[in-house]
């Protein structure tokens, strides 16, 4: 057995576990960074495209922004398609000038990746058999497996980035751990394709026949979902289907711009919400997906890991630098406050665009009437614009 020891043991080198890594190496504190996965394997992962302010300011402290500053689009706005026409949320209006950027979750996390080599920074992969130990009675420390070879890591605190199917959620004893779960009754089928996007901004398709959303990464590279059973299997989609279920569900002014080329990623993403209560346990802190799921209908997902990650950075930094535990004692509750927010928000839009299998001619019609309220009401826009740039940290 290697022994050895580091302030901050990662579990997950995903975008929560990188961020933090980095933002601590930056002020000096020393992390250990622990993937199961490859790092080719972690980057050909597509999942988020919307980045919130908060998380464009945090990769800027991070020292990292760099190319999403000469790739990345800044949005001013977004539109919702429903009854046949396009209604644009103007978030500059509604939200005294903020915006968002779309630059997919990938470069963000190979660009995370990159300043982790550039500054020396140890994160190890195809790491097996993790093992969290000695959370809350004495020197908590981290038994695992890497290169055929057994490791345990001594550390200070340890913080559980490794996502929904994690390992450090699970670590935390019954008796101790919430959970509160929403299941919905469908998934997104996902579709990237080196195409022009139909439009400049998203647009959040509503249709009898389903959501659909037009997204992108670049000019050239377009992201669209369309909803679809929990029963729906993507290689059961042939691009053909797809491109023509997508042009059913969007105005007619739309769908006959939409440009179809071949699939190079297809897959369905499930939707749920999901929250884990508290987000430490003695010497673990949980961040990001290892802590809370949303349906990506309200594109909070990254951005609720970015949230977590500036509070506990700021913790852990003032623990080691200041000797000052306040932000570490008060992080699972000041995180839950804004993961719930953003729960919300996310479960409100999915309501608002999908088809649920069981509604009644009536919720149909209480659906539309949401939409039509929205569009007749500043205050109902200004709502929406606020939660979609993100709520303040
Ligand atoms: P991640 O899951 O990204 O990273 C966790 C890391 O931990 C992984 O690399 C994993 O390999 C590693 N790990 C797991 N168990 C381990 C163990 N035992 N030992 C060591 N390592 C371990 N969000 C949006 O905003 N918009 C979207 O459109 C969107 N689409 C998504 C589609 C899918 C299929 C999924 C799963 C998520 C999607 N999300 C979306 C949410 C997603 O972007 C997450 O919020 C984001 O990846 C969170 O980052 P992490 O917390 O780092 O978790
Ligand atoms: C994406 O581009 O993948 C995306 C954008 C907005 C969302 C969800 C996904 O709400």
């Amino acid at each position: 057995m290697k022994t050895d020891s580091t302030q901050v043991v990662i579990i997950g080198g995903g975008p929560s576990g990188l961020l933090l890594s980095q933002l601590l190496h930056r002020a000096g504190v020393e992390t250990l960074v622990l993937e199961r996965q490859s790092r080719a394997h972690v980057l050909g992962r597509i999942r988020a495209g919307v980045l919130e302010t908060g998380l464009v300011g945090l990769l800027r402290k991070a020292g990292v922004s760099a190319r999403m500053d000469q790739q990345g689009a800044v949005h001013h706005g977004f539109h919702i398609a429903h009854q046949g026409r396009l209604d644009r949320i103007d978030l500059d209006a509604r939200t005294d000038g903020q915006s968002v950027m779309v630059y997919g979750q990938t470069e963000v996390t190979r660009d995370l990746y990159d300043a982790r080599d550039r500054m020396g920074g140890v994160v190890l992969h195809g790491v097996e058999d993790v093992r969290l130990c000695n959370l809350t009675n004495g020197q908590p420390h981290v038994l695992f497996r890497h290169a055929g070879a057994a490791h345990r890591v001594d550390a200070t605190f340890i913080v559980g980035a490794d996502g929904f199917h994690g390992v450090s959620r699970k670590s935390i004893p019954e008796g101790v751990l919430r959970e509160y779960e929403k299941l919905y009754p469908f998934g997104w089928l996902g579709v990237l394709s080196e195409t022009r996007p139909v439009q400049s901004e998203l647009i959040y398709a509503r249709h009898d026949r389903g959501f659909a959303l037009c997204s992108m990464r670049n000019p050239k590279l377009s992201r669209y979902y369309i909803q679809v059973p929990l029963s729906e299997r993507a290689d059961a989609w042939s691009d053909a289907a797809f491109w023509e279920e997508l042009r059913r569900r969007l105005p007619e002014g739309v769908a006959d711009q939409i440009e179809t080329g071949p699939s190079i990623e297809k897959s369905i993403a499930p939707l749920r919400s999901f929250v884990a209560e508290p987000m430490r346990y003695g010497a673990l802190f949980l961040a990001g997906d290892a802590a809370h799921i949303v349906p990506p209908t309200g594109a909070k997902g990254l951005n609720l890991a970015a949230s977590d990650i500036h509070y506990l950075h700021q913790g852990l930094i003032d623990y080691f630098l200041q000797n000052d535990s306040t932000g570490l004692d008060g992080y699972s509750e000041r995180a839950l406050a804004r993961v719930w927010k953003a729960e919300r928000f996310s479960w409100w839009m999915t309501c608002l665009l999908h088809q649920f299998p069981d509604m009644s001619p009536a919720d149909l019609r209480l659906q539309q009437a949401e939409l039509d309220y929205l569009f007749s009401s500043d205050a109902a826009q200004t709502v929406l614009a606020e939660n979609y740039v993100g709520l303040p940290y």
